[in-house]
């Protein structure tokens, strides 16, 4: 296998002559398991761990290598190698870790596109939705809405959704398909392109694994409904992995996401809710939170109907989950930093006393 066919680019061959990591192999993270990571390389499949630097500087979630990355390893046998270094991202999605304030979890990285997928029997979920896009353009990561399960619903059901969606999200293309006749499978066939990444988020059940195993022709991945009975929990996909199809592109599956915590999300606000944002350059106050001021242009739009109520409501939600994010971090980094000068001082006294 070739490392284009990995979607190896141009930029990252430069950074690796760059940085002077000729001497060292290339590969992508297809796979992590409790820090082992399954990488491809032109020499085939390794497991790999970090080495003990990299874990000792490591600051947070984002110094691990992750699904999507693309790292610098040395190989020892035919199937053990080390990683020295992750290569720069071109993008990262990421959540806030479920049940664990100010944390991040990364979903994947290096990725092109991302098929939001909602099946439009039970699943839809138009501010689930928005919550998908925000944490896509945060991170330049290009989203697809893709409806699936459309051989459950007849066909008024589908245009009603499909014209509720375009009240409220303008710019993103949808794609309606169903896993069992194929229908709408040429539309994502066509998006696809050979080297691009494309990452499967969604809620669990909604046919991610479907897709991806219809796509690639085999069975890669495990689908159905195990949960209840055997009770192993919920989720049919335990584990991100990532799929390289014949003459195509990358896929990378995800376990179903329950929640999508808004993390760090610089610009996804405003991208998503690019309405909202183009009214609020008229607000008479420039640091207006449009929720009270006078001569808000926002809460005028509002009421007069040229915004969607429950968007706008979607979107301080979010807005408030952000904020909230952001002073959580900063309350983290203020500790470590007062532990840090706490440990430095009460080393500078050691030396000084002798103890
Ligand atoms: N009727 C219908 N059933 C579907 C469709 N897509 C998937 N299914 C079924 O839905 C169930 C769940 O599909 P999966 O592909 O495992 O769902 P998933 O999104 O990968 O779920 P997790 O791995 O738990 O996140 C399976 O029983 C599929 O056969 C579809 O388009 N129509
Ligand atoms: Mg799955
Ligand atoms: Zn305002």
């Amino acid at each position: 296998m070739r490392l284009e066919d990995l979607g190896y680019n141009k930029d990252l061959e430069n950074f690796r002559i760059d940085n002077g990591l000729s001497s060292f192999e290339t590969g992508r993270v297809i796979a992590e398991h409790k820090e082992r990571y399954i990488i491809w390389t032109e020499q085939g499949e390794f497991e790999a761990e970090i080495t003990g630097n990299m874990r000792f500087t490591a600051k947070g979630r984002e110094d691990f290598p992750s699904v999507g990355d693309w790292v610098a390893l040395t190989t020892y046998d035919s199937y053990f190698a080390i990683i020295h270094r992750i290569l720069p991202r071109s993008s990262i999605i990421k959540r806030e870790a479920t049940g664990q304030f100010g944390e991040i979890q990364i979903i994947a990285t290096n990725i092109d596109y991302a098929f939001i997928i909602q099946a439009v029997d039970r699943d839809f979920n138009i501010n689930r939705l928005e919550r998908y896009l925000t944490i896509c353009n945060s991170s330049r990561v290009k989203p697809i809405i893709v409806l699936s399960k459309i051989d459950l619903v007849n066909e008024q059901k589908i245009t009603e959704i499909l014209e509720y969606i375009k009240v409220r999200i303008k710019s993103t293309p949808i794609i309606a398909i169903s896993n069992l006749s194929q229908d709408g499978y040429d539309s994502i066939k066509r998006i696809i392109e050979k080297g691009k990444t494309y990452c499967l988020l969604g809620s669990s059940g909604v046919g991610k694994s479907t897709l991806l195993n219809n796509l690639s022709g085999k069975t890669v991945m495990q689908t159905g409904t195990i949960s209840r009975s055997t009770n192993k929990g919920r989720h049919v996909t335990s584990h991100r992995e990532l799929i390289i199809l014949e003459n195509s592109g990358i896929l990378i599956d995800n376990p179903g996401m329950r929640e999508v915590g808004i993390a760090d999300s610089t610009g996804g606000l405003e991208i998503t809710f690019d309405t909202i944002a183009s009214f609020s350059l008229n607000c008479k106050f420039k640091n207006c939170t449009h929720t009270s001021e006078t001569g808000c242009s926002v809460l005028e739009a509002v009421e007069n109907g040229e915004l969607d109520k429950a968007s706008y409501e979607n979107y301080l939600k979010m807005k408030k989950e952000k904020a909230h994010f952001e002073s959580t971090v900063r309350e983290k980094r203020k500790k470590d930093k007062e532990f840090g000068k706490f440990v430095k001082n009460f080393k500078k006294d050691m030396k000084k006393n002798k103890y």
